[in-house]
């Protein structure tokens, strides 16, 4: 019976320390693992995560194991004498000052180095994205290139990406765990990092920092691309003028965007009159993938249940409800899902 208990416990022992050592096999499937790094940025946080893991899971193991034998092998038992009355020793004290000044060595050179190279981007040549979080969705600026957009944040593989980030309201947080650590958006503060996203691909974020209702649905995605399909990108957004449609239901669209409904007062449409900056840069509205902040794909469907309703799709989302009818809420999603 006794033995029995005893290799049951060593299973759990041994099952539990496998499923630690196991997480980060595991968390590699999964999009938003900061142990699927897709950037230098992000193997460089992750090897310093590592390592000091991986110390404090010796630390663990060695000391909760001389804890556990200490525990057993002297235990107090029926009839016990008194045990002999020990104060200070000066070799033990010796020890155990200078393994964890070790330890501590080993893990702040490395963490002191990266942290100063990562501080700044390694190249002049960088593309420049302000960042900036709105309670709950993301507005992305390129000012050497003149456009906006929101929430979908596009980016040529390989290129340094340098990140100012600022809030509108509170404090939010970007993290995009694939591609780099954290970093606090501030209210009247300018923050800033960098990137490199190695291969093409979407890169799944969200906001890391609570922010109001819905702060959970404060997503991102940043999508990289080959420099062609980036720079054929950019040449479409400036090249857009204005815009006509020939297709009916989107210029009816157009038109209730530009007048009723009020859209125009938050939003921009570049060709439109619409030149609002309260909410999303729709410019390029059709070819976003998801909804309010990563929230919903991007189907007329789910199109057409925010323009009925923002805040029964979004807790709290900062979109009124419009009162729009069935037929200007058909023609604006005919218009939205034009705009590429
Ligand atoms: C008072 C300002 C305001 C008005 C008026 C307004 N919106 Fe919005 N809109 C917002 C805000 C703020 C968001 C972001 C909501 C979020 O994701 O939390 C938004 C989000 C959206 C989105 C989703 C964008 C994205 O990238 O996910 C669409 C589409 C949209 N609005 C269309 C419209 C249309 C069409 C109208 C007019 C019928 C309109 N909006 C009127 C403020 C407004
Ligand atoms: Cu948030």
């Amino acid at each position: 019976m006794v033995g029995n208990m005893k290799r049951y416990r060593h299973a759990a022992v041994a099952s539990a320390l496998l499923s630690l050592f196991g997480a980060g096999a595991a968390h590699a499937q999964a999009p938003q693992s900061v142990f699927a790094p897709a950037g230098p940025v992000a193997r460089t946080q992750g090897e310093l995560l590592s390592l000091t893991l991986y110390i404090a899971i010796g630390i663990f193991v060695v000391v909760g194991s001389i804890l556990l034998y200490t525990v057993i092998r002297f235990r107090e038992r029926p009839g016990d004498p008194i045990p002999k009355q020990i104060q200070g020793n000066t070799t033990l004290e010796v020890i155990w000052t200078v393994i964890p000044i070790v330890i501590l060595t080993v893990i702040a050179v490395p963490t002191v180095r990266d942290s100063f190279n990562l501080a700044s981007p390694p190249t002049d040549d960088v593309l420049e994205v302000r960042v900036i979080g709105h309670q709950w969705w993301w507005e992305f600026e390129y000012p050497q290139l003149g456009l906006v957009t929101a929430n979908e944040l596009k980016i040529p593989v390989g290129k340094v990406v340098h990140l100012t980030l600022e809030s509108n309201d509170v404090i939010h947080s970007f993290w995009v765990p694939r591609l780099a650590g954290k970093m606090d958006v501030v209210p009247n503060r300018v923050n800033s990092m960098w990137l490199v996203a190695e291969e093409s691909g979407i890169f799944y974020g969200q906001c890391a920092e609570y922010c109001g209702t819905s702060h959970a649905n404060m997503r991102l995605r940043v999508i990289a691309q080959p420099a062609e399909e980036f720079e054929a990108w950019v040449a479409a957004r400036r090249s857009v003028e204005a815009l006509a449609f020939a297709d009916d239901l989107a210029a009816r669209g157009k038109e209730i965007f530009e007048s009723t409904g009020s859209c125009w007062a938050c939003h921009t449409v570049d060709g439109t009159a619409a030149d609002g900056r309260v909410g999303p840069d729709l410019t390029d509205f059709g070819s976003r993938t998801t909804l309010a902040a990563g929230m919903l794909p991007n189907t007329p469907e789910n199109l057409a249940a925010w323009l009925r309703d923002p805040q029964a799709v979004k807790p709290g989302a900062l979109m009124p409800r419009l009162n729009l009818s069935d037929a200007d809420i058909e023609a604006l999603t005919a218009f939205l899902h034009s705009l590429l």
